[in-house]
């Protein structure tokens, strides 16, 4: 046998045990460990920029059940409650191009009035206090972004839409616009390179530490305030 054929049988050896090996690390892959992560930069649908930011987290249960946790915060918003979905185009130039409600076939009906409030990316409100600030935290078991026909990464991507008014979550468009009307913000969904931090993991164990802080100074006080 040449060397170049010797070569040649080698290359395609270590290939073969390379592909070996990933199939084996994918197929012990634990439930609940295996995490896709994706993220929004939310923005204005009227040109003032940045207004925040969304995280998402996939998490499969032992039965193969797919739920994905949602984190949005937002600034610069009208107080009161702003209707969230995920839109069926990964797109926001202009805010419209988002298109209607994720909502893939074979009975998929994407018109925000139509099929409402069971398209796969209809969510809750979120709630904005009178600083123009909102956070909310929510999962959907109707949309995954793994790979599948659920998943938001489809062939166009998928966007959250803010509207500037409440969802009053109206069956099949019994009053126009009461699936928050015009669009306030905008986000592209992105998947979070492999690898990249839980960003909400660390911002929820931020948060916890914040409480505990808050709990253990309280409880000081009590403590001095009782000798
Ligand atoms: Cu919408």
């Amino acid at each position: 046998m040449k060397r170049n054929q010797l070569a040649q049988m080698g290359k395609l050896l270590a290939a073969a045990l390379v592909g070996l090996i990933s199939t084996s690390l994918q197929a012990n892959a634990k439930p609940g460990r295996s995490k896709q992560l994706a993220y929004a930069e939310i923005m204005s649908c009227t040109g003032e920029g940045k207004l925040g930011t969304a995280f998402l987290a996939e998490q499969r249960s032992k039965e193969g059940i797919k739920t994905v946790k949602i984190s949005l915060k937002v600034k610069g918003l009208t107080s009161g409650a702003h209707a969230v979905h995920i839109h069926e185009t990964g797109t926001c130039d202009p805010c419209s191009a988002a298109g209607g409600h994720f909502d893939p076939g074979p009975n998929s009906n994407s018109k925000p009035d139509g099929n409402h409030p069971f398209h796969m990316g209809d969510l809750v409100n979120i709630k904005v206090g009178p600083s123009g600030r909102g956070h909310l935290k929510t999962q959907s078991t109707r949309i995954t972004l793994s790979p599948g026909p659920l998943s938001i990464f489809d062939t166009d991507g998928s966007a959250f839409i803010i509207h500037d008014n409440k969802d009053t979550f109206c069956p099949e468009g019994s009053t126009p616009g009461c699936a928050g009307g015009s669009r306030a913000a905008c986000g592209i969904i992105r998947p979070q390179k492999p690898g990249a931090k839980d960003t909400m993991r660390r911002q929820n164990k931020r948060k916890k530490t914040r409480a505990q802080k808050k709990r253990r100074k309280q409880q000081r006080w009590s403590e001095t305030e009782e000798t």
